[in-house]
């Protein structure tokens, strides 16, 4: 066989091998198998020696477009190769994001904290500033600043967690209202407050004590308060949060920070005022106490009660919560168990 034939079919057979190589790895092989030093192109080419000289420019010729071929025929797989790779990867890693996702669900403000949410929104919407405090605070601020005397029962160790003598878990959230008063430059205007929160009490829990609640205090301190600004502000509340048919009405009480002091029931939302068990038949619930702020207190915060006067007042969300719900067990809201949790729908 001629060197001709021989370049010929050493390109066919090299052709069909690289058709067939389905990996780059075999492709790689096939090449360096044909165009390599030992490989069958540089043994045909050694043959060049024996045939005549004048034949030797087309054999040459032959042989570079024989090489030519191939490498192209090489480069050509290789692409088909690599492009069928990277077809594969894509293809596995498809993601089809029209898949329906797994759920993820939701949480929701503690049904207390929808009621102190609730509370906040209205008071900012009249102008109040909602102000929080620490809960680790001193006598002075718990109870001096608040007009209760040292021997006051209020005091007593039964009721407050102290932490030294002077240090104590804060009973109620008015030390930030005297704080607050304090700090506060009435020649700019009047201080109108609320100030939701954590209180302690020194109590065994059980279905109505807790001895870690919440609390609300709203207080506002400026020229010409009267109680009727008091009822007025206490009806707002009212319908806001159980709704406009119920109406407030105020007892006589006492508290060492105010004075005249109030007890607000509002309607008993069982009967609508009618009476039955819920209200003990006296067609109203209590829901907070309030008053005008005492001369003392005022005093001690170094406001002018000659010139000065307000009305203050105080609820606690968990009762709120437990009468609005029909709620029997105040621990409920503090075990945390999702199944009680989840009751409350955020609308509240
Ligand atoms: C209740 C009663 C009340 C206040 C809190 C207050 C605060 C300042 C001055 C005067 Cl700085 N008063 N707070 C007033 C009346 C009642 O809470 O039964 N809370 C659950």
């Amino acid at each position: 066989m001629g060197l001709h034939e021989q370049l010929e079919e050493l390109k066919e057979k090299s052709l069909h091998e690289i058709s067939h190589a389905d990996h780059l790895k075999k492709l790689d092989a096939v090449r360096v198998n044909i165009l390599g030093k030992k490989g069958p192109l540089t043994e045909i080419l050694r043959g060049m020696k024996d045939i005549p000289k004048a034949d030797r420019p087309k054999v040459g010729e032959l042989s570079n477009r024989v090489r030519d071929n191939i490498t192209e025929a090489i480069e050509k797989r290789r692409s088909e190769l690599e492009k069928a790779i990277t077809e594969k990867k894509l293809a596995d890693e498809e993601i089809d994001v029209t898949l329906p996702g797994k759920p993820v669900s939701q949480g929701q403000p503690h049904v207390i904290q929808q009621i102190i949410d609730n509370i906040e929104d209205l008071f900012l919407g009249m102008g109040y500033q909602v102000i929080q405090g620490p809960e680790v605070e001193t006598d002075k601020y718990n109870f001096e600043m608040l007009n209760l005397p040292k021997d006051h029962p209020a005091r007593d160790m039964q009721d407050t967690f102290y932490i030294t003598d002077e240090i104590l878990m804060r009973s109620q959230t008015s030390p930030v209202q005297a704080r607050t008063m304090e700090k506060h430059d009435f020649s700019k205007g009047p201080l109108k407050m609320i100030s939701p929160g954590v209180v302690y009490r020194r109590d065994t829990d059980d279905a109505t004590h807790s001895h870690q609640f919440h609390q609300v205090e709203g207080l506002v301190i400026d020229k010409h308060i009267t109680m009727g600004d008091l009822k007025g502000t206490l009806e707002t509340l009212a319908k806001e949060l159980f709704g406009d048919r119920f109406e407030v009405r105020l007892r006589p009480s006492y508290f060492p920070f105010t004075e005249p002091s109030v007890e607000a029931d509002v309607t008993c939302f069982n009967c609508m005022g009618k009476g039955c068990s819920v209200c003990k038949h006296t067609g109203w619930i209590e829901v907070l106490g309030a008053g005008m702020v005492h001369p003392n207190v005022l005093k001690m915060a170094g406001v002018d009660p000659e010139v000065y006067g307000g009305f203050a007042f105080g609820l606690g969300p968990d009762r709120f919560a437990m009468l609005r719900y029909g709620v029997d067990d105040i621990r409920n809201f503090y075990l945390n168990d999702v199944r009680f949790l989840t009751q409350f729908s955020k609308k509240g």
